[in-house]
C-alpha cells in the first residue's frame, strides 16, 4: 500500500524533515488539513482573517510581498498567532532563480523568509542548483521545501517531462524537499530506467485551486472541490484563499470563520473517506 494512505498520524512518525513531519502532526491534532491562502494587501485584514480563521487551520500561506504597510513587527503578530492557534506557517515565495540568489531572496531583505516560514516554495525551472542554493538557507533552520510541480491555472506548462522532472529532483534531495504543489500524487511519476517506485516514499501533495462555490475566477484560476482534490487526487492538504475571505474590501469577519469551519470539515471528511475506502 503507498504509504499516504495512512493516518497523518502514522505518516508524520516516518518523516525525515522536521517541517513536514510537525505539519502533519498539526494536522492530525487540529484535525484539519486545510491551508488558508491570506492573500490581502493590509497587515489588519491579515492579521483578523488569520485570527478567525486560526482554529481551523493547520497551516497559513502568505505572500509577504503584497502587504502595503509591512514592518518587522508584523512578523511578530503572526507568530503569536501562529503559538495561539497552533498553526505552521508557509511562506508562498516561488524562487526561481539561481541557487545563490534565491538563498539571498530566502535569507535576506525586509521580510528574512527563512527566519519565520516553516515551509516554502520553488519552480523547478532552474534544475537542481535551486534547491541546493535554498537548502543552504532552510537546513540549517529545520525548514521544509515544496516544488511546483504542476499550476491550478489553465493552460499552465508545468505538465508532463516537467513535472516528472521536478519528481526526480525531489527524490535527490529527501531531506529537505518535503512534497509538491501539485494538482495529483506524484507516486510512480518520473521513475528513471529500470527504477521501482519506493513504498515508503511519502511526500505531502498541497493543492491549490480549491472553491466549493465557483468553477474559476476569470483570470485562469480554476477550482475543484476538497472531495475532488483529497479524495480523487490524493491531496493532503487543501489550499483555499479566496473560497474563504471572498472580496476583502467587503469582508465580515463572522462569515470568513464559517466558510473556514466548513472547509475543514469538507476537507477532513474527504480525507476520512479516504481512510475508509483503504479498508474496502
Ligand atoms: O498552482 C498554483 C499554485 C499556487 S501556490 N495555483 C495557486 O493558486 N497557488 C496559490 O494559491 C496562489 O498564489 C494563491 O495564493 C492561492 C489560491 O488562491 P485562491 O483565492 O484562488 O483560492
Amino acid at each position: 500500500m503507498a504509504a499516504y494512505l495512512n493516518t497523518y498520524a502514522d505518516r508524520a512518525k516516518k518523516q525525515i524533515n522536521p517541517a513536514a513531519r510537525d505539519l502533519l502532526e498539526a494536522v492530525e491534532r487540529k484535525q484539519s488539513n486545510l491551508c488558508v491562502s491570506v492573500d490581502v494587501t493590509s497587515s489588519k485584514d491579515f492579521l483578523s482573517i488569520i485570527d478567525a480563521v486560526g482554529p481551523y487551520v493547520s497551516l497559513i500561506k502568505t505572500h509577504i510581498d503584497i502587504i502595503e504597510d509591512f514592518e518587522p513587527s508584523l512578523i511578530l503578530r503572526l507568530q503569536e498567532l501562529s503559538a495561539k492557534h497552533d498553526f505552521l506557517i508557509f511562506e508562498d515565495r516561488k524562487f526561481a532563480d539561481i541557487g545563490n540568489t534565491v538563498a539571498l531572496q530566502y535569507s535576506s531583505g525586509v521580510h528574512k523568509i527563512a527566519t519565520w516560514s516553516h515551509i516554502t516554495n520553488a519552480h523547478p525551472v532552474p534544475g537542481p542548483s535551486i534547491i541546493k542554493g535554498l537548502a543552504t538557507v532552510g537546513l540549517p533552520l529545520r525548514r521544509g521545501l515544496l516544488l511546483l510541480a504542476e499550476m491550478s491555472t489553465a493552460g499552465a506548462l508545468a505538465r508532463g517531462a516537467y513535472t516528472e522532472d521536478a519528481v526526480r529532483m525531489a527524490r535527490d534531495a529527501r531531506d529537505f524537499v518535503i512534497g509538491f504543489i501539485a494538482q495529483h500524487r506524484m507516486e510512480g511519476v518520473g521513475l528513471r530506467e529500470g527504477e521501482k517506485q519506493d513504498d515508503a516514499e511519502d511526500y505531502l501533495i498541497l493543492t491549490p485551486g480549491v472553491g466549493l462555490d465557483a468553477t474559476g475566477d476569470g483570470l485562469g484560476q480554476q477550482y475543484r472541490t476538497p472531495q475532488e482534490a483529497v479524495l480523487s487526487s490524493g491531496s493532503d492538504i487543501i489550499i483555499v484563499g479566496r473560497g474563504i475571505y471572498g472580496n476583502p474590501g467587503n469582508m465580515n469577519i463572522n462569515e470568513v470563520q464559517r466558510q473556514a469551519e466548513r472547509y475543514r470539515e469538507a476537507g477532513w471528511n474527504a480525507y476520512l473517506q479516504r481512510l475508509n475506502r483503504r479498508e474496502e
